[in-house]
């Protein structure tokens, strides 16, 4: 799992009204809109639930330690989307206490193996990869006007793979697989096949030949320069949660608005959402 720079993510809060919009024109979505659309819940009926559903978010210095203003800024994003978030005054243990004692509906923290969000009343965990992975799904989902039926091409089969793979089966998409290693793309096939033993699902053994003949794109590897420029087609659609980018700057530029990348802002909606539904 990538571990993120504070300069990887220190204009997020200023850009967010930018970002809503660009969302907004390449899925027909808001960032919240894509958030609902991942859980498949109302928009509307969550919009009068966010702001008394109260998240507050706990630096912790465990391992590496803090990353500065990660949590910041994941607090900024929840208070954009219209959720009542605290970032805690206190760090680790006390922080999380305190979050109890303020009777918060929801923690969300992340040490250096897992990013999590819980719902202190229902005891859920809602897991960061897995709420990315599926967050980018559902926007390439928007994003292509319904990906039933069509090709689909999952590159990385780790844990955020795995999420957006489970959920483009269930959107109907027509899923193929990547990754550089082989066994990781069959363990994923097998695991997926255990619940839709009827779905065909393809394995791409080489990703050079493969990405020009899938439409859409789910690239979600930590590796730099997983899609070369050369080979994005005209019409290519991609939904990047890889961290870093996959894409290298020419071929953000090949692909404009056909691309969608961030490094917090949808997962950390998608695990809101979660959280709340
Ligand atoms: O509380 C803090 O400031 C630190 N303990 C946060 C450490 C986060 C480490 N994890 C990552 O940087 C990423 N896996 C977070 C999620 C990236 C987006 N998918």
């Amino acid at each position: 799992m990538t571990r993120l720079k504070t300069n990887d993510i220190c204009d997020i809060p200023s850009r967010l009204e930018q970002y809503n919009q660009d969302l907004l024109v390449k899925t027909g979505q808001t960032l919240l809109g894509i958030a609902c659309h991942a859980r498949g819940v109302d928009e509307i009926k969550i919009q009068h639930q966010v702001k008394s559903f109260n998240i507050h978010v706990v630096p912790i210095t465990a391992g590496q330690g803090i990353i500065t203003d990660f949590s910041a800024i994941v607090t900024a994003i929840l208070t954009f989307l219209g959720f009542d978030a605290h970032l805690a005054d206190q760090v680790d243990i006390t922080g999380i206490a305190r979050s109890f004692e303020n009777h918060a509906n929801a923690i969300m923290m992340a040490d250096d193996h897992k990013f999590v969000g819980i719902n202190l009343n229902k005891g859920a965990v809602v897991d960061n990869s897995e709420a990315t992975g599926r967050v980018f799904a559902a926007a390439l989902d928007l994003m292509a006007k319904g990906i039933r039926g069509r090709d689909v091409l999952v590159l990385g089969c780790g844990p955020v793979g795995e999420a957006a793979a489970q959920t483009l089966l269930s959107l109907g998409g027509k899923l193929a697989l990547f990754d550089t290693n082989l066994s990781a793309a069959l363990s994923l096939k097998e695991r997926l096949l255990r619940f839709r033993a009827d779905q065909k699902i393809r394995i791409e053994p080489d990703v050079i030949k493969a990405i020009p003949r899938y439409g859409y794109l789910l690239e979600a590897t930590p590796a730099k320069g997983t899609i070369p420029a050369k080979l994005i087609g005209e019409h290519q659609l991609v939904a990047a949660p890889g961290v870093p980018l996959g894409i290298s700057p020419r071929g953000c530029q090949v692909l404009k608005h056909r691309l969608i990348h961030d490094k917090l802002e949808l997962g950390v909606a998608a695990m809101a959402i979660s959280l709340l539904a």
